[in-house]
């Protein structure tokens, strides 16, 4: 009986990390998957897991990072919710010799900053989505709208790049109109009614390219409240893969999305741990896959698939 309280109480003591995590916040589906991942990541690799919701703002989670570091935590994992302004509290962190991984967004700073980014090729993302609709509407003329991330964002900046990109030397399809839904379905569908009401009642938007799944989610609700049909009158190609988007193309209602994992701390706890166990430097960029889904892939299968991982 000793030995196995004592074994019971080392397995219990497995914490040998204590890591502060600085979430943006919940304003999607994925991101609350993101979070849930991650907490069961910790607890499966007695990882003392620190969490902070900074509800969307830089500064509380500059906050946030200065606690971890007054709290000596073995590391810190951020999900940087704009690119800039990093720089100050990083170093700190540095100063702190406490090793930092960015979560899901990439930031404009030096990489010594930082000991890894966890991120999709956002770029890539956008591409993926662009060669979908441009395959799909051929010669046609198609005006797009675009609902962009939050400004400022690696994401936002991406994920239009790369949209841009692919329909370069298609001159029949355009983005005519753009504009930041900040990932959220409330902002999505507000923004979704505006450009309707500005392109003759819908009537001239061909396509939606939303920047996450959230948005398009909220937009579909506009557009059928606009009277029309989303995802024949308009299609819809966004970016997550969250169940949702599987729902709304097994309805016919959305068309294309690109899947982004939300389990970003699997590898930021194994690149730490190695960091931790022989000061192995990773590479400064672990890449996600991004795979594209389209109604041919059995949505109802894929929502009941991705009720399971978190969501
Ligand atoms: O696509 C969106 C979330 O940072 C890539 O943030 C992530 C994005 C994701 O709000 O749903």
């Amino acid at each position: 009986v000793a030995m196995a309280a004592a074994m019971l109480a080392s397995s219990a003591y497995a914490a040998d990390m204590t890591v502060g995590f600085s979430q943006i916040g919940s304003e999607s589906g994925w991101r609350a998957a993101e979070t849930s991942v991650t907490k069961s990541e910790a607890k499966k690799r007695g990882v003392d897991l620190k969490f902070a919701d900074a509800q969307q703002k830089q500064e509380n989670q500059i906050k946030a990072i200065r606690t971890f570091i007054a709290q000596g935590v073995d590391a810190i994992l951020v999900a940087p919710v704009v690119a800039t302004g990093w720089d100050a509290v990083l170093k700190e962190a540095k100063e702190a010799e406490i090793p930092v991984v960015l979560l899901d967004r990439q930031i404009d700073a030096p990489d010594s900053l930082y000991l890894t980014a966890v991120t999709s090729d956002q770029v890539h993302e956008g591409k993926v989505a662009g060669d979908w609709l441009v395959k799909t509407v051929g010669s046609k003329a198609c005006n797009v709208v675009e609902l962009q991330g939050t400004t400022g964002s690696s994401p936002a900046i991406n994920r239009k790049k790369g949209f841009e990109q692919a329909l370069a030397g298609h001159d029949n399809v355009k983005i005519v109109k753009s504009q930041t839904g900040d990932f959220t379905r409330t902002k999505g569908k507000e923004v979704m009614e505006s450009f309707i009401k500005s392109s003759n009642g819908g009537k001239d938007i061909c396509a939606l390219y939303a920047h996450n799944d959230d948005m398009a989610v909220g937009a579909i609700q506009a557009i059928k409240e606009a009277g029309l049909k989303p995802g024949t009158d308009i299609l819809v190609v966004s970016i997550d893969a969250v169940p949702d988007i599987f729902q709304a193309m097994a309805k016919g209602e959305a068309n294309a999305t690109v899947e982004l994992t939300p389990n970003m701390a699997g590898p930021a706890f194994d690149a730490l741990e190695k960091y931790k166990k022989d000061k192995a430097a990773p590479a400064k960029w672990i890449q996600t896959e991004s795979k594209l889904y389209t109604q041919a892939d059995d949505p109802m299968k894929v929502y009941e698939e991705k009720k399971g991982l978190g969501y």
